[in-house]
């Protein structure tokens, strides 16, 4: 429990912050405001303030999902007791998605169940778009199957794991197919895995998240015999089977409830602080260039008019840092100047041979010049020739090593906007982190990694 609430508040405080960052007018630093920029970014930057609204609401939003006439709707109807949902054996009952709001038998969270139309009901492309919008939105998935399950589910299924959103896997109409064992959904679902193409990012569900019930079962013909010794039939409505998902639904509510909120507001908002960051990069492009080229020049420049080598070093570096920072003020991302350091080391190991080869290079190159330089060029006149021509290699050398800095940069800053101290990734870690086994949220953090 403790933890939960310490997830809840740092999920809150990480939102908060990315909120007053990139609500800050002056964040592009001395940059002139780019019009163009602040609407492109601000759909995003809602979509960052509703994480939070959404975070504040504490309510757990649980989608349903599958094919037509598998009992979605009859699902919601049955866990909060009553028929809302207009439910019916003939296709597309359903025809935009509802929601509803469970009061649980202990009344302590929140819910809010939302219906679906069938995946199979709407066509194509607003099929899957709108599938994904609202997986995208909810905290728990409860995928609706009955009798076996289909290729079609399957993939469906593949799909909608690619939102890292927790999933249970309902086994419908178990009235009418009592004899379906938990185990025998599992071994197709584990078939299917090794016959799909998607053996990367295999459907990763456990027996454990598989629940059997019935929502709606069929009217069962009575047979009463009377004491007067006649007989007539009637027909009864069972209730509902739902007890299997109930318990399931408020273990985890209760177990990990506020914790599945935290993650799930981060998870927004890290998509859309990285929508911000691409679109910025995107839009500042031609001044970045133009900052890019200047620093490649300035490092050429310090490079090659400084005849001591470890000196030169120290100011290519100083440079690259430079460059950094401007690139992050010019992009107006978050970025303290301890992550340029680090950034710089992360661009230097990811740039490889050539960076490390302009590093020795430069102090090679450098104690050459430094000896030529200072020593022989009086003595020997063929040395002022090779002074001149390893400043030019180096400074060659190093100017292209400036270019490479700010076009990692770029790419890093487009990455790694949410990797600052409460950034939305380091927040995202941290949770996983801590997290049980024997929780429903340890499946994401492996399907994460
Ligand atoms: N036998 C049986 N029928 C069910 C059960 N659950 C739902 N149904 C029926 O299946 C049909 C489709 O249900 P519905 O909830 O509308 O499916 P949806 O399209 O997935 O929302 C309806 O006629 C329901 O009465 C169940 O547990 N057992
Ligand atoms: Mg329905």
């Amino acid at each position: 429990m403790k933890e939960e609430q310490n997830h809840f508040n740092l999920a809150r405080a990480s939102l908060q912050q990315a909120i007053s960052w990139y609500s800050r007018f002056q964040r592009h630093g001395k940059h002139i405001p780019n019009i163009e920029l602040q609407v492109a970014v601000k759909k995003d930057l809602q979509v960052l303030k509703s994480a939070l609204d959404k975070l504040d609401q504490n309510v757990i939003k649980i989608a349903t999902f599958g094919l037509v006439s598998k009992g979605k709707s009859a699902v919601i109807n049955a866990l909060v007791g009553q028929k809302i949902l207009e439910t019916g054996p003939i296709n597309g009952v359903t025809k935009y998605p509802r929601s509803v709001r469970w009061h649980t038998p202990s009344g302590k969270i929140q819910i809010e169940l939302i219906d679906t139309p069938g995946l199979d009901e709407i066509e194509g492309e607003i099929r899957t778009q709108m599938a994904q919008e609202i997986a995208s939105q909810v905290d728990l998935i409860l995928f609706v199957i009955s009798g076996d399950i289909t290729r079609i589910e399957y993939d469906a299924l593949c799909q909608l794991q690619q939102n890292h959103k927790p999933l249970i896997l309902v086994f419908n109409k178990i009235d009418l197919y009592p004899e379906t064992e938990i185990k025998t959904i599992y071994n197709h679902l584990q078939q299917f895995n090794l016959t799909s193409n998607k053996q990367r990012f295999p459907l990763n569900i456990s027996p454990q998240e598989i629940a059997r019930i019935s929502a709606d079962p069929q009217p069962l013909r009575m047979r009463i015999e009377w004491e007067d010794g006649s007989v007539t039939q009637e027909w009864e409505n069972p209730p509902p089977n739902i007890y299997e998902l109930q318990e399931m639904l408020l273990t985890i509510l209760n177990r990990e409830g506020r914790s599945l909120l935290a993650l799930n507001a981060l998870f927004q908002g890290k998509k859309a602080q990285e929508n911000i960051a691409k679109t910025t990069i995107k839009l500042r492009q031609e001044e970045a260039e133009e900052l890019i080229w200047r620093y490649a020049k300035y490092k050429a420049l310090i490079v090659a008019i400084n005849p001591i080598a470890v000196l030169d070093l120290i100011g290519g570096i100083f440079t690259d840092l430079n460059l950094i920072r401007s690139l992050a003020k010019l992009y107006g991302l978050p970025i303290t100047s301890y992550s340029a350091g680090k950034l710089w080391k992360k661009i230097l190991i990811s740039s490889g041979s050539l960076l490390i080869g302009e590093l020795g290079g430069s102090l090679v190159l450098g104690i050459m010049k430094s000896t030529t330089g200072m020593i022989s060029i009086f003595e020997n006149p063929t040395a002022f020739t090779t002074y001149g021509s390893t400043v030019l290699t180096q400074a060659g050398i190093a100017g292209y090593g400036a270019y490479i800095v700010g076009k990692v940069t770029q790419e890093y800053l487009e990455k790694g906007c949410t990797w600052g101290d409460l950034g939305a990734s380091v927040v995202i870690k941290e949770i996983l982190d801590q997290i049980d086994s024997n929780t429903i949220i340890y499946r994401l953090k492996n399907e994460l990694n």
